[in-house]
């Protein structure tokens, strides 16, 4: 053990040796064999940009400190990290620097371990991923030839972002005010050919599992509710007047169908598709609509707009007919992509209506209305008017009422629609894991053979700005047909990202495992019991996960039905009270901090400006503020510990109403931290008491040797308690305050409940008054505990025995007198 005795400190000399004791003592490895109820621990991983940012040193200085914490309370802890490495940026920052993808990406990932090296986090770094290892990603083409085979991943035709000039596929972000990013060129919508995987297989279970993750957020669980989206109702048949065909509509609202004035489909339903290539002017008004964006939010606010068909509904309960039209509010991809339109209780119904002149037509009423002349838009439920046998109904039991009677007419169903659609897991991109899919033009669609993957994407070429990298290189493309041994060709679509990040979460408990997918270290540590990130993440990447953790149990894979038992979303880092990003150009850089104050002190400002859900707003002071903290700890221990060690202390020989007062103050700031670290985690407060009792303890001199046992008691304590906010500092002090053990390997302390007793007082026990005991008790005890106390004591007992006693008589708080016969 090298103690360093040099006074001053050296965030440098400190930060590498307690990194190098974790690493040979071998700290932070984790092994299921280990006693201690396992704790898995998992921060979000980053994606390989170049450098480590605020964002990330927020995150992980959290996991940090709770898994420090959890370690020291004696749970087996497992905390991996590892890159989520494939995507897009690579691809551009490739085209950018005349560089490759490939090659940018490990040189960033070498670059981002040095960096969290360097903030000392206690990763079980034998267990890295990197997703764009072909290690990693053959278990994904694996598991998805396993969902292929189950029907659970499919191919359909599905619209796109089109650039006509760069020849390929926009993401959303991609497109800006209609153009191409790059190209500036105008984006068109096209129908392409993508894989999907069927998540709607699982809508009800990722709905219900919300209600058993009680340790989440609860806004994170309304926004996954609200993707997935459910909504019960019932499916409408309208035939179609002279053509023996039906339009079939989904309403949430069947006790409105009397109200129904006209019939709205999609413009890319597939009747109103039929219709534009008969009509131009339908034609011209679909085309239209095509060009729009269809996101729902932006469909919500437009202004609604139609163009009116030749064909006429008859509506199946009372034998109205209305007019169909096509309009731009209808969405095609939810319910059946075609709506009765009920102006006179539907918003967007009422907007198009009023437009267009169609008749606004009342059948609900409100509970507490007398008259039925009612007026404009009402949407909520009421009491049926204008709708014949169901007149005098309340809507819930009209829903129930004309659901029932369309079902006898053969003209309806009860039906429950969920807005979550099938994710699309296709990229025309080439920095992703390749699909593993062959096309023969004998055999069809044909799944890679288990025995040849993974499906390696190449990385031996030269990487040119071309649209679609894959489609360009034959020796990847061209294959033999698994089948029939004839010329194919392979996919040469990769996965969307979110397919890796979906599932690493499991695979980091048996990372090194060549042979399958998971083995049983999974149901080990499986579910995490405590995943950090940020609220960006809420939908999909969460959804995504949780839906694929459900796949692999239903694969045998995993016995748990969540992966993240625990969710913690922490705060953003702004600069100038706005999000620090390259553009704005208020970036502040981890590293010159690392290399300027140390790790600690930027571990020390992030935990200790704000509460870790909420925002943090940088500030050099605050940084200076760190810095002088630690250095001022690292002074007070080396003071008291210039003086020679204390004998051990017992908790008898505490007399002093100094001493008393500083353990209490101890123990009550060790009894809040712990509930910090345990269940609350708003690390601010805890640092704060820590403080605290730091400045109780600056007054306190040390006199005696029991005073120096009890500054010892203090300073121990004070250096576990930080230890997993600021690790390297107070694993050098714990040795300066002449421990031989590492600090890692030391016990998280327990509270002395007898010291936080409120304000003790010694009262001085008389017997016909003469002194025979001094007597500790709490300021507010009562006559009557007080009476009950005494008595029990052995100087007290001796000198009342046999006697009868006469009076008490008790000066508070200082003295009693036993007055005997
Ligand atoms: C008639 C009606 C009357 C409706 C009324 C609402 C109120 P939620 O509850 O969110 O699921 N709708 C159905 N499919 C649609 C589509 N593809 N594009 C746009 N709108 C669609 O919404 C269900 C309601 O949204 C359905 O019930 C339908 O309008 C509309 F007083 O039918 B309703
Ligand atoms: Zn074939």
């Amino acid at each position: 053990m090298s103690v360093k005795t040099n006074n001053t400190y050296s965030a440098r000399d400190v930060e590498q040796e307690a990194q190098s004791y974790w690493s040979s003592a071998k700290t932070f490895l984790a092994d299921e064999n280990n006693p201690g109820e396992k704790f898995y621990s998992l921060c979000m991983f980053p994606y390989p940009s170049g450098n480590i940012h605020m964002g990330h040193v927020r995150n992980y200085s959290i996991g940090d400190a709770i898994i420090r914490y959890q370690k020291m309370c004696g749970k087996n802890v497992l905390q991996p990290m590892g890159w989520d490495a494939f995507g897009l940026p690579a691809e551009n920052a490739a085209i950018k620097n005349n560089t490759h993808p490939a090659f940018w990406t490990y040189k960033n990932i070498n670059n981002m371990r040095k960096q969290l090296k360097k903030m000392g986090y206690g990763y079980d770094w034998s267990r890295e991923i990197a997703t764009c290892s072909p290690d990693y990603y053959r278990w994904e083409q694996w598991l998805f030839l396993r969902l292929y085979e189950k029907g659970l991943a499919y191919k359909k035709k599905s619209v796109v972002n089109w650039d006509p000039v760069d020849e390929t596929v926009l993401a959303n972000e991609q497109v800006i005010n209609g153009r191409g990013w790059r190209s500036d060129a105008l984006v068109e919508k096209r129908e392409i050919s993508q894989w999907f995987l069927k998540i709607t297989d699982y809508a009800e279970e990722l709905l219900d599992g919300l209600n058993h993750l009680e340790e989440w957020p609860v806004q994170v669980k309304t926004m996954q509710k609200n993707w997935i989206g459910k909504s019960t109702g019932a499916q409408v048949s309208f035939k179609i007047k002279g053509t023996g065909n039906t339009v079939e509509v989904f309403t949430s609202r069947p006790d409105t169908i009397f109200g129904c004035s006209f019939i709205a489909l999609a413009p890319d339903h597939s009747f109103a598709r039929e219709l534009s290539e008969r009509e131009p002017d339908i034609k011209l008004f679909t085309d239209k609509c095509m060009q729009m964006s269809t996101a729902e939010s932006d469909l919500a606010t437009l202004t609604k707009k139609g163009i009116q068909t030749d064909y006429i509904a008859i509506n199946p309960l009372n034998g109205e007919e209305v007019p169909i039209w096509i309009a731009n509010y209808i969405l095609s991809s939810y319910g059946t992509g075609a709506i009765m339109g009920v102006p006179a209780h539907d918003e967007r119904d009422h907007e198009f209506a009023c437009f267009y002149n169609l008749p606004v037509k009342h059948v609900i009423k409100p509970v507490d209305k007398e008259s039925a002349n009612i007026e404009g838009l009402f949407t909520g439920k009421g009491i049926l008017i204008n709708s014949g046998e169901f007149n005098g109904l309340v809507s819930d039991d009209a829903i129930e009422g004309v659901t029932q009677k369309l079902r006898e007419i053969k003209a309806g169903t009860r039906e429950t629609k969920y807005r979550l659609r099938d994710w699309g897991v296709s990229r025309q991109r080439y920095w992703g894991a390749p699909i593993p899919i062959i096309y023969c033009d004998d055999c069809g669609t044909v799944p890679v053979p288990e025995n040849d993957l993974p499906v390696v994407l190449p990385e031996e070429f030269e990487f040119t700005d071309k649209s679609n990298v894959l489609k360009n290189i034959p020796e990847f493309y061209n294959v033999k047909c698994p089948c029939c041994g004839k010329n194919a060709v392979r996919e040469t679509d990769t996965f969307d990202t979110f397919v890796e990040s979906s599932w690493y979460s499991a695979r980091f408990t048996c990372a090194n495992q060549p042979n399958m997918m998971l083995d049983e270290r999974a149901n080990y540590w499986t579910p995490v019991d405590l995943y950090i990130g940020g609220i960006e993440h809420a939908i999909l990447h969460l959804l995504y996960a949780r839906f694929i953790h459900k796949v692999m149990r239903d694969e045998g894979l995993l016995t748990s039905n969540e992966p993240f038992v625990r969710l913690f979303t922490q705060g953003m880092v702004l600069k100038d009270g706005t999000k620090m990003s390259k553009s704005k150009g208020n970036v502040v850089n981890p590293q010159d901090y690392i290399d300027n104050y140390g790790a600690d002190t930027l571990r020390l400002f992030m935990m200790f400006s704000a509460p870790p859900e909420q925002q943090l707003e940088w500030s050099d002071s605050g940084v200076d503020g760190a810095h002088r903290f630690i250095n001022k700890l690292w002074n007070t221990v080396h003071r008291h510990a210039e003086h020679s060690m204390p004998k051990t202390i017992h908790s008898s020989e505490i007399g002093t109403l100094e001493q008393k007062n500083l353990r209490r103050k101890l123990h009550e700031t060790l009894k809040k931290v712990t509930d910090v670290m345990e269940t609350r985690l708003n690390f601010n407060t805890a640092i704060a008491a820590v403080m605290e009792l730091i400045n109780t303890y600056s007054k306190f001199t040390v006199n005696s040797e029991t005073d120096k046992a009890v500054a010892q008691e203090v300073l121990d304590n004070v250096v576990i308690m930080l230890s997993p906010i600021i690790p390297h500092v107070t694993h050098a002090l714990w040795h300066v305050l002449g421990h031989d053990n590492a600090l890692m390997t030391e016990e998280w302390p327990k509270v002395d409940e007898l010291a936080i007793v409120q304000d003790t007082v010694t009262i001085a026990v008389q017997v016909n008054g003469k002194l025979r005991a001094q007597h500790l008790i709490s300021v507010d005890a009562s006559e009557e505990m007080l009476k009950a106390k005494l008595f029990t004591l052995k100087e007290v007992q001796k000198h009342i025995a046999g006697k009868i006693v006469k009076r008490i008589i008790i000066i508070p708080n200082r003295l009693v007198n036993i007055v005997t016969s």
